[in-house]
């Protein structure tokens, strides 16, 4: 006993410490797999999500009236102030015919596929810009050059749409602006959209392109009309509307082709559903009109009186309700998402 004592001890010792080395070993690992697993459970979820969120978004996709909402990967931001500090009032416009299209991105490294949200705050609103266009190219890179940072300057979240009218039958703007709608928010659940001419350009940034209780008009005056409103009830150039207000008048008619009355016609929508158009201060609400001739192909309506009467009875059938087109391609730019669309042609 005497002799084999200190050996057991050291043995039993030895034991314990093999054991204590075992059970750390043991333990270290349960946590590493725990780890991983918790990780993997992680994973898993976020990708089971994602799936969800894909299956709802195309679920989503086959109904216009609701759009997926993003996936927020940001970290939780404070609501961008009412009135952002950015904003410098009456500008400058530039109108340089040595302007291109890269220097234009190169201005607005922030915009990604022609969407921005500020990086400090949250904005208070998401805004679609839609624009009707066909053969207006110069006059769309004006609009760029000035919209982009004017937008981010009013701390919004936003992305501009350009649809384009492909082939060459009459133009028509309204129908256009439909497919705008409807195609947007395909993208994402939109809450304001803007209706915005290609060559109108906004002077004062402190001409809030945000939705309103009411539908707004945002031209009161430009420069070619003496900076005055054209006619009372005029509606005309760059409107916005919420994505309800807009559903409530089943959008724009979808049967003025050509020059005018469409802008009349959604006022008469407008009214029609008690709803009462507001405008902000005349002297914020100033744009440049870029020069222009009547384009071949958009020829004034002469039916545009006769549709007018029509519109009580015809709106509710007439309308987003009714916009029958082809998308013939979605392009993602830089700094719009260029959508290409097969509208038709008047009915004879
Ligand atoms: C006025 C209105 C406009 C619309 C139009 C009658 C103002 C400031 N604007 O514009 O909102 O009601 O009358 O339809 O009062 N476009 C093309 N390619 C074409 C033709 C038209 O891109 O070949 C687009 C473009 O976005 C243009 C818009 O349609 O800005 C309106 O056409 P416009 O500029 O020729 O008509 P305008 O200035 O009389
Ligand atoms: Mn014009």
């Amino acid at each position: 006993m005497g002799f084999c004592s200190p050996v057991c001890k050291i043995l039993r010792r030895g034991k314990y410490f093999v054991l204590l080395i075992l059970s750390l070993s043991v333990l270290a690992w349960i946590a590493t797999f725990s780890g991983e697993t918790v990780k993997s459970v992680l994973v898993s979820s976020a990708t089971t999500q994602a799936l969800v969120k894909e299956v709802t978004l195309r679920d989503k996709l086959n109904s216009w009236t609701a759009a997926p909402d993003r996936v927020n990967t940001q970290p939780l931001k404070t609501e961008c102030p009412e009135k952002s500090p950015l904003l410098q009032g009456a500008l400058n416009l530039s109108f340089e015919s040595s302007l291109k299209l890269k220097d234009v991105e190169g201005d607005n490294k922030d915009v990604n596929e022609g969407e921005y949200e500020p990086s400090d705050c949250m904005a208070r609103q998401s805004i679609a810009i839609l624009i009707p266009h066909r053969n207006r190219e110069r006059h769309l890179l004006y609009l760029l050059h000035h919209l982009h940072p004017f937008l981010q300057r009013q701390q919004l979240h936003y992305a501009v749409y350009v649809i384009q009218q492909a082939g060459d039958a009459t133009f028509n703007r309204a129908k256009l602006l439909n497919v705008g709608y409807l195609e947007a928010l395909k993208d994402y659940s939109w809450e304001c959209f803007i209706f915005h001419d290609v060559d109108l350009v906004p002077e004062n940034d402190h001409n809030l392109y945000m939705c309103d209780k009411q539908p707004k008009h945002l031209v009161v005056g430009r420069n070619a009309t003496g900076y005055k409103l054209r006619y009372k009830g005029y509606f005309g150039g760059v409107t916005a509307m919420t994505k309800e207000q807009f559903l409530q008048v089943n959008g724009f008619s979808n049967i003025y082709w050509g020059w005018g009355g469409e802008d009349d016609d959604l006022r008469i929508r407008v009214e029609l559903q008690k709803m009462k158009i507001v405008r902000p201060p005349a002297q914020v609400a100033r744009y440049t009109m870029v020069f222009h001739k009547r384009d071949s192909g958009n020829e004034i309506n002469k039916d545009r009186m006769k549709l007018l009467g029509r519109t009580p009875h015809v709106w509710r059938k007439d309308g987003l309700n009714s916009c029958s087109y082809k998308t013939l391609s979605v392009e993602r730019l830089p700094l719009y998402v260029n959508v290409t669309v097969d509208i038709g042609k008047p009915q004879s």
